[in-house]
């Protein structure tokens, strides 16, 4: 018996896929085909995979052409499989030619013609080209640009922006205005990272044009504003989406999760710290910057509120104040009071300190290191070092791909899994509220 084995992710079935099983069919009497596991799509740059592991693995039974279908989970997974299926030939398309001639040590080493004009990538494009605008005057914008480019079916329509750099950056490339109106005539859903004093009005003008919004947090400056929003988004069956990239980085996801199985005990603390300096004196710097509890409050809340709740029993402000600008906090500690556990914020535009997060639990901790809000490793730690135990998951373009991605599956799926729950975004406008209404001012910088 000669035994064929073959990998694929399957997305989206199509002829392409479907007659290269039949061609690795007729190589042999037996044939396997490994189908890629989320994660492991994931971590080699396949973000845009529309179906679920299980969904995919029908897509290859349904053909009836595999005798057994595995799955593929890691790097070098294929050497372990040839050994373990006794493999005499693997098999793939010829896009991968040369990529897989390592394998040759092992077992015939096959590549069949890839069938032209079909792919999954071209199949997701056109059943959800989204016209995306991009709304605000820091150098995020260009983040997203780029990172727009690794996600199926959106494509850029065009920047809104009163920053003149970013603005010739881009008046050659794509379709720039200073007009916000201007630029919603031609997008389906728009992110804004405009000047947080901005958030509330221009989202709602979006919603009310029957835009899609994926808004840097926050979403707005009081909870009121908030729920309203929110309130027209779920009336109009619109996506409106909190954008803190953290959210969407697979470390923080599988951190979360890890967590709730009870590794550190009871969760008593959490302390987290953002930082990022900029140059205040600098009048161009601060005409669009913001200050830090918008800055950098809704990334230090988010674990909070993930792993505490919002149930907080009492909520300190206390900051450091730039005395020439209002409402301009250099640095800002926020201190929560739960029925039982604590935590400590720090946040600063206005100065430098180590960026990491520390959840400490009744039997060990959970160790995050600077920058804690792009991480792809953590660690949990334990009295007994013996037991520490360490993380990694890859994380590209600081999470914000996979963000672009979750808030298209958003609006094609309707009611897909928030990463932010609504009543989170409330939550953080509340304290931007509290921050405006009852902070305590600890000096003039
Ligand atoms: N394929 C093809 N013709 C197409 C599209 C895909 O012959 N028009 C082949 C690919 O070469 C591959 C299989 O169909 O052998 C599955 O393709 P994908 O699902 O796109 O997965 P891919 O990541 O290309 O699979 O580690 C090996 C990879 O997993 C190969």
């Amino acid at each position: 018996m000669t035994t064929v084995i073959t990998y694929g992710t399957y997305d989206v079935m199509h002829y392409g896929h479907i007659r290269l099983l039949e061609r690795a069919k007729e190589l042999g009497d037996y044939l396997i085909v490994g189908v890629t596991a989320d994660d492991f799509d994931k971590t080699r740059g396949k973000i845009n995979v529309q179906q679920s592991l299980m969904e995919r693995i029908e897509n290859v039974r349904a053909t009836g052409l595999a005798d057994k279908i595995i799955v593929e989970e890691y790097e070098g997974q294929k050497i372990d499989d040839i050994h373990r299926y006794n493999v005499d030939i693997f098999t793939v398309g010829s896009d991968w030619k040369g990529h897989f001639d390592y394998l040759k040590e092992y077992c015939k080493v096959v590549y069949l013609d890839r069938t032209q004009g079909i792919s999954s990538t071209e199949i997701r494009s056109e059943n959800s080209s989204l016209k995306l605008g991009l709304v605000g005057e820091i150098s995020i914008v260009d983040k997203f640009y780029k990172e727009s480019q690794y996600v199926n079916g959106l494509e850029i329509a065009g920047i809104c922006t009163q920053n003149e750099s970013i603005f010739e950056k881009y008046k050659d490339t794509i379709f720039v205005t200073t007009e916000y109106s201007t630029l919603l005539e031609k997008c389906d859903a728009v992110y804004i990272v405009s000047h947080p004093t901005k958030h509330y009005e221009q989202i709602k003008e979006a919603l009310n044009n029957n835009i899609h919004v994926l808004c840097e947090s926050p979403i707005a400056l009081t909870e009121k504003q908030c729920r309203e929003l929110f309130s027209i988004a779920n009336a109009k069956n619109l996506t409106l989406m909190d954008s803190i990239k953290t959210a969407y980085a697979t470390a923080f996801a599988r951190l979360l999760l890890i967590l709730k199985g009870g590794v550190i005990g009871k969760i008593l603390s959490i302390d987290a710290t953002c930082t990022s300096l900029a140059d205040l004196d600098d009048e161009k710097v601060m005409k669009n910057k913001w200050n830090s509890i918008t800055d950098w409050g809704p990334t230090a809340l988010l674990p909070v509120f993930r792993i505490l709740g919002t149930k907080w029993k009492d909520v300190k402000i206390s900051s450091l104040m730039l005395d020439k600008f209002n409402d301009f906090d250099l640095f800002s500690r926020i201190s929560f009071e739960y029925e039982n556990a604590i935590a400590t914020l720090k946040v600063g535009v206005g100065v430098k300190s180590e960026g990491e997060l520390i959840i400490s639990g009744t039997q060990g901790y959970i160790y995050v290191p600077a920058p804690w809000w792009k991480t792809d490793y953590f660690e949990i730690r334990y009295e007994d070092q013996s037991k520490n135990r360490r993380y990694f998951y890859q994380l590209d373009g600081e999470g914000i791909r996979y963000e672009l991605v979750a808030f298209l599956k958003s609006i094609k799926q309707q009611n897909t899994y928030k990463y932010i729950s609504e009543d989170i975004s409330f939550n953080i406008s509340r304290i931007m509220e509290e921050f405006s209404e009852n902070k305590s001012i600890i000096c003039n910088g």
